[in-house]
């Protein structure tokens, strides 16, 4: 009896969530694209998801070749939900890993990374 109850629920929160159609999140596109060569850092690092992430409570860390860690602050303030940015420093060329991390709105946390290099 416990056991079909306990089925019952998990099938009603998957019929919710199927229903409520929130997938968790997958980057879409990204400022530098992922992969390429760029000739001079843009201003803001941009990463593009599928839909709306939690931001205070997702993260953003640039490393370097030497694998050390670049200091980024995400905006507070807004900008479309579906985006994190933040403001990059003024970048050496060289070859850059971006990895986040974020809360897609189903609730679970989602991660990945991508490099980029800047060859002038
Ligand atoms: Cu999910």
């Amino acid at each position: 009896m416990t056991r079909l109850v306990a089925t019952l629920v998990v099938s009603a929160l998957g019929l919710g969530w199927a229903a409520a159609a929130v997938p968790h999140s997958l980057l879409l596109e990204s400022t530098p694209t992922a992969d390429s060569t760029v000739a001079a850092a843009p201003p803001t690092l941009s990463l593009r998801f599928n839909n709306r992430v939690e931001k205070p409570l997702s993260r953003l860390r640039l490393l370097n070749a030497r694998g050390e860690s670049l200091s980024l602050a995400l905006p507070a303030s807004p900008g479309p939900a579906d985006r994190l940015t933040a403001a990059l420093p003024s970048l050496a060329p060289g070859a850059y890993r971006v990895e986040w991390q974020v809360l897609s709105t189903d609730g679970h946390v989602v991660s990945g990374r991508f490099t980029f290099r800047i060859a002038p």
